[in-house]
């Protein structure tokens, strides 16, 4: 049995296991109270005690059956030596990319300056009941670059022109982040994360012709990685569409996470040899509750008999009710 249906899918409880990504955080007033409190959002994330108990504060309030650590994917570039900032109602910045800068940083540096996530990950380990997995992550190489090099025009734009401007040593910087993010995963499970997710939140904007060398190339190479040290991996390559089955056969992850424009049955069918995980539209759970439970039932129903992790097709919204991520869990477990 591979280690992720170990740890995540047949834990020794009757039901199979459920986690929401952004479980901790934005929706949560305990974190609101906490981040009002706390102006600088990276330093946040930089204090062990604080990120540790964020991490904790879903599983106390919900029966979740995994923790995923709080800090952010753009931990990593910050790490590499870009200053980033995160704007109120406009999301993250990052000051401008400066190659050499980017090269010069060696891995000690790296490491040193992520020191208080490992922290925050060994805090919540020794917090965290034993039967619960806690969850590391990163934020796939495309996904960073389009923060790091500020080439988002807006939703579903990317400026190519700024990007060939930016990445005329485009296999230097890739490797360079394929490296650095494989050691931020071996830190991350070294301190005891049991699990690590790969956000590529930002592949489906990849065109056609790219996708290979900014999304399957490096993720295959991270989850190969991930492989030879036998650590437990989940992929989420969002919004590439039928194109998951081509990502899944390339770059053999462990684990998937559907995003919600999947269709359950088409992913059933054509995703083989991989733990299938989430789905369901975060925006379900600002809806009635039977709009809500029918759409989870979806999900339920189609993966009853293959190994399934419950969870969302992206992460939980800000004005999502707590109340309605506790329906939605009993209701899982009820099934
Ligand atoms: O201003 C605030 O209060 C900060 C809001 C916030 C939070 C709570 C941000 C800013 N990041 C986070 C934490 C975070 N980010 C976690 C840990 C909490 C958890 O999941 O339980 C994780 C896993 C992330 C991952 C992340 N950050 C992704 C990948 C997942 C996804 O949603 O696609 C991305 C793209 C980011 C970038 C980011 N961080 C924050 C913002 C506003 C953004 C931009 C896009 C976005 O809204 O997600």
């Amino acid at each position: 049995m591979s280690t992720l249906k170990r740890i995540l899918v047949q834990k020794d409880r009757t039901c199979r296991s459920v986690w929401f990504m952004r479980q901790a955080g934005r929706y949560l007033p305990e974190f609101r109270k906490i981040r009002s409190q706390n102006q600088d959002f990276i330093k946040l994330c930089l204090n062990s005690e604080l990120s540790s108990e964020i991490t904790l504060q879903p599983i106390k309030k919900f029966d979740l059956d995994s923790a995923i650590i709080f800090s952010d994917i753009l931990i990593a570039p910050y790490a590499l030596g870009q200053e980033v900032k995160f704007i109120k109602d406009e999301g993250p910045e990052l000051d401008d990319f400066i190659l050499e800068k980017f090269l010069d940083i060696n891995e000690n540096e790296f490491s040193e300056k992520l020191n208080p996530v490992y922290k925050a990950i060994e805090i919540t380990r020794s917090n965290l009941d034993k039967k619960k997995s806690l969850i590391g992550f990163i934020g796939a190489p495309w996904t960073l670059l389009v923060y790091m090099l500020n080439i988002k025009k807006n939703k579903t734009e990317i400026d190519f022109d700024k990007l060939n401007k930016n990445i005329i040593n485009k296999n230097q910087i890739l490797s360079k982040l394929i490296k650095f993010l494989s050691l931020h995963i071996s830190n991350q499970i070294d301190a005891g994360a049991d699990v690590v997710q790969i956000f590529d939140s930002w592949s489906g904007l990849i065109p056609e012709n790219d996708i290979k060398d900014y999304c399957y190339i490096p993720n295959a190479k991270i989850v190969e990685f991930c492989k030879e040290k036998k650590i437990p991996n989940i992929c989420f390559p969002r919004g590439i569409k039928e194109k998951y089955k081509e990502f899944n056969e390339m770059v053999k992850p462990e684990g998937i996470n559907l995003d919600y424009t999947i269709d359950p049955m088409w992913a059933k069918n054509n995703l083989k040899n991989v733990v299938l995980q989430g789905g369901l539209d975060p925006k379900l759970l600002l809806e009635s509750e039977e709009l809500m439970l029918k759409g989870a039932t979806k999900y339920i129903k189609t993966f009853q008999d293959i190994p399934y992790i419950f969870n969302l097709g992206h992460g939980l919204l800000p004005e999502t009710d707590p109340d309605r991520v506790k329906k939605l869990i009993e209701f899982y477990r009820n099934y």
